[in-house]
């Protein structure tokens, strides 16, 4: 019988997809990865889920890419093994996606937590990029998120150290949105997840892509999608009924389209 590595429950609109090794911290095997890439897209093409929540369970987010699969690989190998493209699957959905990070998000599991959009942790999550110690360095994302979203020379020490960072200082630093007792940390995402989920769908995915577009180039390009973007959402709608409902003092009634 093959393992799940990865559980689906669905709450309304939101998903959340545990995972499911908890004997290894929830290192990312080739399997593991691809079942959550595979499920991430799934759920990513299903139109009733409009947010998705990563979560590990308490000990665990991901304890890093599985070291016992990659310590024999040589570099064709690793390029041959088929995680960019997981990577990449995960990276191109539509959806929303919030982190749950409580215990350690390590390595991979690191950059799988900043490959979400947002991330709630609970007060006992530890953060590294400990790839170093290892001889190796991050390969999906480490360098690149870590840096944008708490400065270069933070993300450098983590780097180039190893060392963990405990989640309070990384809350700080503007890596974590919302930083809760372990017990709380589902419940948390959840609400969240819950509020961007009542939102209407399409200005919701329409803003998400100019921020993420513009994460990655200068405000005046950032700028034009988003008033490309803006423009497209009169055309829905979610928009003549947002305001409608806004002038007559009510609640609206979202359709998401
Ligand atoms: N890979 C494989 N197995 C792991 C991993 C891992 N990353 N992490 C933990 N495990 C296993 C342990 O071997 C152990 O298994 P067993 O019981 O069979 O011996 C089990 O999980 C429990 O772990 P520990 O006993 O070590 O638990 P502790 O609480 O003592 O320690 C730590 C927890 C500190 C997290 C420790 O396990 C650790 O340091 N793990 C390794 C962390 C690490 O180095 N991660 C980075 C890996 S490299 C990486 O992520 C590169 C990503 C690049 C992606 C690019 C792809 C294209």
């Amino acid at each position: 019988m093959t393992k799940n590595f990865v559980i689906v429950e669905r709450q309304g609109a939101v998903a959340v997809l545990r995972f499911n090794r908890p004997e290894k911290l929830n290192a990312l095997s080739p399997e593991m990865l691809a079942a959550i890439a595979g499920n991430v897209e799934t759920l990513d093409a299903d139109d009733e889920v409009r947010v998705i929540i990563l979560y590990g369970g308490e000990r665990a987010f991901a304890a890093g890419a599985d070291i016992g699969a990659m310590a024999q690989l040589s570099p064709v190998e690793v390029a041959q093994a088929g995680t960019r493209e997981y990577w990449l699957r995960i990276w191109a959905v539509d959806t929303p996606l919030i982190a749950a990070v409580s215990g350690y998000a390590y390595g991979g599991g690191c950059e799988l937590a900043m490959s979400c959009d947002l991330i709630v942790a609970a007060e006992t999550a530890r953060f590294a990029q400990p790839e170093i110690k290892l001889g190796i360095m991050p390969g999906a994302g480490g360098t690149q998120r870590l840096a944008r979203a708490i400065g270069p020379y933070r993300a450098m020490e983590m780097v180039l150290t190893g060392e963990p960072v405990g989640a309070r200082e990384l809350h700080a630093a503007g890596l974590i949105n919302r930083l809760v007792p372990v017990e709380r940390i589902l419940d948390e995402a959840l609400e969240l997840a819950q509020t961007i989920a009542s939102r209407p769908a399409v200005a919701v995915s329409q803003a998400r892509k100019a921020v993420r577009y513009g994460v990655e180039r200068t405000v005046s390009e950032g700028l034009e999608l988003e008033r490309t973007n803006y423009e497209l959402l009169y055309g829905t709608e979610d928009q003549a009924e947002g305001m409608e409902a806004f002038l007559e003092k009510r609640d609206p009634d979202f359709k998401h389209r």
